[in-house]
């Protein structure tokens, strides 16, 4: 078979353009003179396919051959974005294909932009398990990510009278020419049914889980290729299909159509993505996505783990690593117990110990509503043999630690199980236990874990000498998307500076730029670049919003989900304050203020009230403002909708400046900040999450700080709670303007919201219901006006702006992710690929 395959060579024009025509006609059937740019985009993603399929294959076989240990990340969210061009740049086939196609009258952006943007996940969570992938092939690792191929995403956020309306994401409507269903590999799921105990066939006495419901998973493989390496890692993500045949007795009494109304049932069970990120709700639905892929991925790994000749149960850590991204995939601790002793019949003491040193939990959020809790009951109908097993090990805990403490608030607090109205499994403890090791995502981030978020596990880990249990690894984000892809211009500013591409693999090399931040030439460059990004953002803008912005404006962006702890509020405030103070100015007075365009875009979970009223405050702001012939020209906000990450490819590269202005304590680490900052924008921000180690690296000059600090939190809201502080004059004529109704004329709607959401801000809502200044929005206001000022008279020095932007993107080195992914993997073997075309 070998013998007969095409030979091509995978970079040359002439074959890229032959075997797009064969996919035109025989895989799509389209003749090759009739076919839409959606046809053109899928033949060519099948062209790229191939290329992805040979590297996949050979890579596995590899992999195997080695008998390396792997790595599995498990997600419930992966926002991987579009494939295309990210693929083309990884297989380094940018040159070939972009002759190719201009051969044929194309241009490859073109192509790039029919791609759905693939939206399986809400937010940071999510990128950022994408940016793992694409390091994790980078590194030649040999690390799989396991998720769900959820039919509708992420929804499509429109924007309808200033107001937030989701519609479905059917992303896969027309095909994804990237991924490739694989019914060959299936894995049946329970669900439900009961748990009976005897004697099984070998005589031993066992726990037997039987009944309920069993659904199929079905894997979706989606090629993962490195940049500069051979290597291609895979996503596996899984389908839900029901049971390949039909229930016969239904059918035979004539219940034909509650058949397929089951077997539709099934396949609901992966169809949609739950909009929510830092909250949680306690739907059963969730529970059995999650269980769900779950099972099937722990079913995948283990069997790719007894397929190696003879093996040994003690070799699993050696030869298998679990991360769990957050609590929704850590069922897994009660999974890998039930498969290890019920089905594999591993002894529970050798179990657990397997278990424990396999599997390791990240955490993403302070947000205490964001761990998850599942109520017993709805666990022991969905999950009966589960429920025995965590009550079994909750059993051993508690008695080693009433051992070691005494009955007490230790034991309340480290327990599984939380009692009260409604007794609910605590999937966080659950994960804790379960772990080999537990990470927070940034510096300050991890000691929050251990003082607020799991104190009483950090204290058990010191007194049983493990204190590193808890370790820190900060987020990072990968270079090849969001530089080399999202930024031509500069990735290309980079290799000529630097000589080669090299940066792209080894950001420590970036520093050599530091040594051109004053030259001239590079200045020129630079602001080229900039110049280049904001041309296209103004193009995106004008598209999406009919709105024409100055590109000689400062250019401020926030992007990210809508949250009241990332205070888009304080953001649209300061706005309405740099507004009222234009207005005073007389015109010629006016003519010296900073030019600035706010652009603000985010999601908001469907029923996040709060959120949703900030956007529609954003929007009618932006109205008033936009319109009004006096400011119009020198101060424009937008709110852009349906923020996502081909949206963030454009919108990054053209920031000057990025807001990231969280209450101190409240953003576990942020991503987007160290996506800006790479791509030259600098940033205001608050002494929160990762923006702490990107001043360190960058310098403190590259950074506008404001706000109070995360130790001093507590005693403000204090302070607040018992009375208030007083609120800032410049923020009273702000709400002043709001509660007059300057932002909601003939919307007597919006008007009471918009009241309601300022009213809180000032404690003035009544005994009882106190939310008041929670994020600390008045509080920080006048140090944010201050930051404010100082950006603008940075910017007037657009010789001082440009060295530190240089400065600041030349430094980032320690936000690649392939830096937080080498640190814990070192004990993986790099399987680096070095040949081609193939060595198979
Ligand atoms: O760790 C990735 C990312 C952090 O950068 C953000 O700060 C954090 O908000 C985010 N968390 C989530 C939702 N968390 N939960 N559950 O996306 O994680």
């Amino acid at each position: 078979l070998w013998k007969l395959m095409d030979t091509y060579e995978p970079n040359d024009p002439e074959s890229i353009q032959k075997s797009f025509a064969r996919h035109l006609e025989y895989s799509l059937a389209c003749t090759r003179f009739n076919f839409t740019m959606q046809d053109a985009y899928r033949a060519a993603g099948l062209v790229l396919r191939d290329r992805l399929l040979e590297s996949l294959n050979d890579t596995n076989a590899y992999y195997r051959k080695m008998d390396v240990k792997r790595g599995y990340y498990l997600s419930a969210e992966y926002l991987i974005g579009r494939h295309m061009q990210n693929a083309i740049a990884n297989l380094d086939l940018e040159q070939p294909f972009k002759e190719a196609f201009q051969g044929l009258g194309m241009q490859l952006e073109d192509l790039f932009h029919e791609e759905a943007d693939p939206a399986l996940g809400n937010g940071g969570l999510g990128r950022l398990a994408a940016c793992f992938l694409d390091s994790m092939a980078t590194l030649s690792l040999p690390c799989w990510g396991y998720g769900i191929r959820y039919s509708y995403g992420m929804f499509k956020q429109d924007i309808q009278n200033g107001r937030q309306v989701e519609m479905p994401d059917f992303w896969i409507g027309d095909g994804c020419p990237f991924e490739i269903p694989r019914p060959d590999i299936t894995y049946p799921v329970r669900l439900y049914g009961e748990v009976v105990e005897g004697l099984d066939a070998s005589g031993s006495w066992s726990m037997s889980w039987v009944g309920g419901e069993i659904v199929q998973a079905m894997a979706y493989d989606n090629p993962i290729p490195g940049f500069d390496t051979y290597n291609t890692n895979n996503l596996r993500l899984w389908r839900a299909c029901a049971s390949k045949e039909f229930d016969l007795d239904q059918y035979s009494a004539a219940n034909f159509t509650d058949a397929v109304e089951s077997r539709r049932k099934a396949e609901d069970l992966s169809a949609v993505l739950y909009p929510n990120d830092a909250t949680y709700e306690g739907k059963e639905l969730r529970l059995r996505q999650q269980y769900f892929f779950v099972s099937a991925s722990l079913q995948d790994l283990l069997r790719e783990f007894i397929k190696r000749p003879n093996y040994k149960w003690s070799e699993l850590p050696e030869k298998v690593a679990v991360q769990m991204n957050d609590t929704h995939p850590t069922i897994a601790v009660a999974e890998m117990m039930r498969l290890l002793v019920d089905v594999m019949r591993v002894h529970w003491d050798e179990a657990w110990e397997l278990t424990t040193k396999c599997l390791n939990y990240t955490n993403h959020t302070v947000m205490p509503e964001a761990l998850e809790k599942w109520p017993v009951e709805m666990m022991t109908r969905m999950l009966p043999r589960h429920v025995q097993i965590i009550g079994e090990l909750n059993l051993r805990w508690i008695n080693a630690l009433v051992a070691k403490y005494g009955d007490g608030p230790m034991i309340h607090a480290l327990s599984i199980f939380e009692e009260g109205d409604v007794k609910k499994i605590r999937m966080g403890n659950l994960a804790i236990m379960g772990a080999n090791k537990v990470n927070g995502v940034a510096a300050i981030h991890t000691e929050i874990i251990k003082k607020e978020t799991f104190p009483e596990f950090y204290k058990y880990c010191c007194d049983s000498g493990k204190p590193d249990t808890i370790v820190n690894m900060t987020n990072g984000v990968t270079p090849r998307r969001w530089v080399h892809c999202a930024n031509p211009a500069l990735s290309a500013i980079f290799t000529k500076y630097l000589g080669s591409h090299e940066w792209l693999t080894d950001m420590t090399k970036l520093k050599d730029m530091l040594k051109f931040k004053e030259d001239p030439k590079l200045h020129a460059e630079w602001m080229d670049m900039k110049k280049t990004a904001k041309a296209n953002l103004a193009g995106f803008v004008k598209e999406k919003l009919d709105l024409d912005i100055d590109q000689d404006a400062l250019i401020d962006i926030q992007i990210k989900r809508i949250h009241e702890y990332k205070r888009q509020l304080l953001n649209v405030l300061y706005v309405i304050h740099r507004y009222q103070e234009l207005k005073k100015k007389s015109p010629a007075e006016r003519e010296k203020v900073q030019k600035r365009v706010v652009l603000i875009g985010g999601k908001a979970a469907s029923a996040y009230v709060n959120a949703k009223i900030i956007i529609k405050l954003i929007n009618n702001v932006g109205k008033v403002i936009n319109n009004d012939p006096d400011t119009g020209k020198l101060l424009k906000i937008a709110f852009v909708p349906n923020y996502c990450v081909s949206a963030a490819q454009v919108m990054i590269p053209a920031s000057d400046i990025s807001e990231h202005i969280s209450t101190a304590g409240t953003e576990a680490s942020g991503t987007s900040n160290m996506k800006f900052v790479m791509n030259g924008g600098l940033i205001i921000g608050t002494m929160d999450g990762a923006n702490i180690e990107i001043r360190e690296e960058c310098g403190e000059d590259t950074m506008f700080i404001f706000g109070c600090l995360e130790h001093e939190v507590a005693g403000i809201s204090a302070k607040a709670k018992s009375g208030h502080y007083p609120i800032d004059s410049r923020l009273q004529a702000v709400f002043q303007a709001i509660r007059n109704g300057e932002f909601s004329k003939g919307e007597p709607e919006a008007h009471g919201e918009f009241c309601s959401l300022i009213d809180k801000l000032c404690n003035t809502h009544g005994a009882g219901t106190w939310e008041g200044d929670k994020y600390l929005v008045v509080y920080d206001f006048p140090s944010y006006v201050d930051a404010q000022n100082k950006v603008d008279a940075t910017y007037a020095d657009k010789s001082k702006w440009c060295k530190l932007s240089i400065q600041a993107a030349s430094s980032m080195a320690k936000f690649s992710t392939d830096r937080t992914i080498q640190a814990p993997v070192s004990e993986f073997a790099s399987t680096l690929l070095l040949l081609w075309p193939r060595v198979w």
